[in-house]
């Protein structure tokens, strides 16, 4: 027997959200008690499909990953390739507020099929490290040698991710050492952390410290999607799990109107017990407050010109109906064969909501310099160091519509 793309996907999935289960118990919780209120929101509202079936909602997850170099980036891309996931947007949080040292995409499946038999998708961040509003020379250099010294990915994960991606296939016992090793390179390392060196960054920014300042990466957070995120960001304090102090993205909606794009919310990164090595060579038991639990809700894609309303003037200027939203063509619908709208669901991410789930869960803002040299990153680039296709994730949502 051999495993397809997508069978891989969903058992690279499954296998991520045991590991981050059993490393972040509270991650175990939030995935209870979505199920709760999806089972809910499914047994009220006659519409709790329209944005996706209930199973497809059930295995959605995404997850977030950090990586220090062009050449972590590239070789992420060839073991999320293998599982049918592809690079689509680029998104810069160095312009946010406050700012992030790091660019990022999303791997997920670009087909509509691919995306309801199993939607993983993973936002990838890679630190930028010569951009001199962060990091000075000498800390761009430091950063480099201690980023260049590590590998994340053994070599025998990366070939057999080619040869997923060459054949469409891997036999049985291949498949199981890719998921055995994939996931084994997202766990947190039991290595001793450099107490100076980590706190040096971290001065900088959380982020950076984050990922170039430990010998490895690790899921920051895995999200399980939800149908009603009001009533698990109640559920989850009444609980006596401490959220962060509000939900990101639009408001919400009543429950005759469309939601559109994203919401998100999370619960307060955890301190987790890390070894750490002292300047006098001792390697002392601390913790590090890093990771997190979020949860997503999603809706209808935006067109660019209702995006760029939205941004602007935020929901209020919005239609609040299928058929305003689509006759101004400020949304993205396809037609059934009966002629009704579906709303095409929202599968990427909002910029200023990472940043402000980011903010939330960092223990600083971190310093930078506006008036110091940026260094240029964008789209292009981004392309040229996956050495892959970089979808837009507009002309993915326009193709759809217009049934491609
Ligand atoms: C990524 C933050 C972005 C989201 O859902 O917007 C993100 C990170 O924390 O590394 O995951
Ligand atoms: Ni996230």
């Amino acid at each position: 027997m051999s495993v397809t793309q997508t069978e891989l996907r969903t058992r690279f999935a499954a296998s991520l959200s045991e590991l981050y289960g059993s490393e972040v118990p509270a991650y175990n919780t939030l995935v209870e008690v979505s199920q709760e209120v999806n089972a809910e929101v499914l047994a009220k509202r006659p519409d709790a499909e329209r944005l996706g079936t209930i199973e497809r909602v059930t295995a959605e997850r995404h997850g977030a990953i950090r990586v220090g170099t062009p050449q972590e980036l590239a070789e992420v891309g060839r073991v999320f390739g293998a599982c049918g996931m592809y690079p689509v947007g680029f998104y810069d949080l160095r312009e946010a507020a406050p700012p992030i040292p790091v660019v990022s995409t999303a791997f997920r499946p670009v087909d509509r099929a691919e995306l309801a038999v199993n939607p993983f998708r993973v936002f990838t961040s890679m630190l930028v490290v010569d951009d001199r509003r962060f990091f000075d020379e000498s800390t761009e250099n430091d950063l480099r040698e201690f980023l260049e010294a590590r590998r994340i990915f053994p070599d025998e994960l990366l070939g057999l991710a080619d040869r997923m991606e060459r054949d469409g296939s891997l036999e049985e016992a291949h498949a199981d050492r890719f998921i055995e090793l994939a996931t084994a390179a997202f766990a947190l390392s039991p290595e001793p952390v450099d107490r100076a060196w980590y706190e040096r960054l971290e001065a900088i920014s959380s982020v950076a410290a984050d990922i170039g300042g430990v010998s490895s990466t690790h899921i920051n957070h895995l999200t399980p999607r939800v149908l009603d995120i009001d009533a698990l960001y109640e559920r989850m304090t009444a609980r006596g799990v401490e959220m962060i102090d509000r939900i990101q993205g639009p408001p919400r909606t009543s429950d005759d109107e469309p939601d559109v794009l994203l919401r998100q919310t999370s619960f307060r990164a955890l301190a987790e017990p890390r070894a750490f090595r002292e300047s006098d060579g001792s390697v002392v038991r601390d913790s590090l407050s890093v990771r997190f639990g979020e949860v997503e809700q999603r809706g209808v894609a935006l067109t660019p010109a209702g995006r760029e309303l939205y941004d602007l003037r935020g929901l209020d200027a919005l239609p609040r109906t299928d058929e305003a939203l689509h006759a101004a063509d400020l949304a993205y619908y396809a037609r059934s064969a009966a002629g009704e709208l579906q709303p095409i669901v929202y599968e990427d991410f909002l910029p200023k909501s990472a940043a402000g789930i980011f903010a939330s869960n960092l223990t600083g803002d971190g310093r930078s310099d506006a008036s110091q040299r940026a260094s240029r990153r964008d789209a292009s680039w981004l392309r040229d160091v996956l050495g892959r296709e970089l979808y837009d994730p507009y002309a993915l949502y326009e193709a759809e519509r217009a049934g491609d």
